[in-house]
């Protein structure tokens, strides 16, 4: 038999230079394996059928680095990325690891670092719009407190609007096509992060001065690790526009961020997002922000990789497999989602206040009497995932 799970670039895979480059170091132990060289991270990547790469700043140019040894480096890896044709969608900053962003970047409480971690962003935002990038993601890892007087959090978040105005305004002024994704995450490494969910950084873009070219990142894990429902806060994100981009990992349960390859951790939900992203038409880059476990080497960084893509090329297949499915359709009118598609009263408010059997009449007994199916529903979902129904 043909294997159908063998990734191309038509799939839209996209990974971190940080994912597969990550050394293993955690806050208990040091490196495990080497460092990898970008270039080679190109290459290999390319070669396993993705269709781009993604970095901070910090990932391709060590911080400090002079200007001549930041050109050759940008240089040599142009020339990766025109050798091997993969793409850079996307690009992000690093305002997380040197020390002086330890209280944050956009939010500091030292003005002096929040100029300098803004035009850190600046510079890379050009580097970005060079190779070709259309989204630039911010995830605010410092940006937080770990106790109550050390932020004022309303004032922060003027900062925090304040940064992301500015650089609306930069990129509007440059004529860039490129749009900012947020990334929420709920801790880690600050006690606790400013914007941590889906739902807050929506209503915080409404309050920017162009919410236009700002929408959100959602990791897999960040939402999991605040004890959400994944797909449901993807669900939303979809509804108001705002998918800009997404980061896909696994992880189980509220402990720690795993960054698990995807498709572990919780498999359930990974099998929704999928059906999500395939039947909503999501056109953006299927990006992976996981961690190949520091237990491994190399053999296991690269099997990770591939198996990212080879879990979301089945679970495509599988939620493929559950739609077209007779008997899954069948079920769904017997849960009436059919029913739950059409407006509650495209009649009108007026139809509706007359409305006898809407209210007066209403058999509210035996309306409350129906079942919803909805077991025999998720059965069938369980088995097609398993691979059990055909
Ligand atoms: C941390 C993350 C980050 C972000 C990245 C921006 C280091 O939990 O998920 O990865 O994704 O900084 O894209
Ligand atoms: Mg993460
Ligand atoms: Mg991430």
């Amino acid at each position: 038999m043909t294997d159908r799970f063998i990734p191309t670039p038509g799939d839209k895979f996209t990974f971190g230079l940080w994912t597969v480059g990550w050394q293993g170091n955690d806050p208990f132990g040091t490196p495990t394996r080497p460092a990898l060289d970008p270039v080679e991270s190109v290459e290999k990547l390319a070669e396993l059928g993705a269709y781009g790469v993604t970095f901070h700043d910090d990932d391709l140019i060590p911080f400090g680095s002079s200007d001549a040894d930041r050109e050759a480096v940008v240089k040599r890896f142009r020339a990766a990325l025109d050798a091997t044709g993969l793409k850079v969608p996307m690009a992000t900053t690093n305002l997380f690891t040197h020390p002086v962003f330890k209280d944050g970047g956009f939010t500091s409480n030292d003005r002096d670092v929040r100029r300098f971690a803004l035009r850190k962003v600046i510079r890379n935002i050009d580097l970005a719009v060079e190779l070709g990038a259309t989204t630039y993601v911010a995830w605010g890892g410092r940006e937080g407190a770990e106790s109550g007087a050390a932020k004022d959090v309303r004032v922060a978040l003027d900062r925090m609007k304040e940064a992301f105005d500015l650089l609306g305004e930069y990129v509007t002024r440059q004529g860039y096509d490129l749009r900012f994704a947020i990334e929420p995450k709920p801790n880690e490494p600050r006690g606790d992060i400013l914007l941590p969910t889906i739902g807050h950084a929506l209503a915080f873009i409404e309050r920017l001065e162009r919410p236009e070219l700002v929408g959100v990142n959602p990791e897999t894990g960040h939402e999991q690790m605040a004890g959400l429902n994944f797909p449901h806060g993807i669900a939303q994100a979809l509804w108001a526009g705002k998918l800009y981009h997404i980061d896909l990992n696994g992880q189980s349960g509220i402990k720690y961020d795993q960054d698990f390859r995807f498709g572990a951790g919780d498999l359930r939900q990974a099998f929704w997002l999928v059906d999500l992203l395939e039947s909503a038409g999501y056109e953006g880059p299927r990006h992976f922000d996981f961690k190949p476990v520091r237990t491994d080497g190399f053999d296991g960084v690269w099997e990770s990789a591939k198996n990212c893509m080879r879990n979301y090329l089945i679970l495509k297949d599988r939620a493929a497999a559950f739609r077209a499915d007779p008997v899954v359709q069948q079920a769904l009118q017997d849960s009436r989602l059919d029913e739950l598609a059409q407006p509650t009263a495209a009649d009108g408010l007026d139809a509706l206040l007359a409305d006898k059997g809407a209210y007066e009449d209403f058999d509210v007994q035996a309306a409350a009497e129906r079942s919803m199916a909805f077991e025999r529903l998720d059965q069938l979902a369980m088995e097609h995932l398993l691979g059990v129904a055909r």
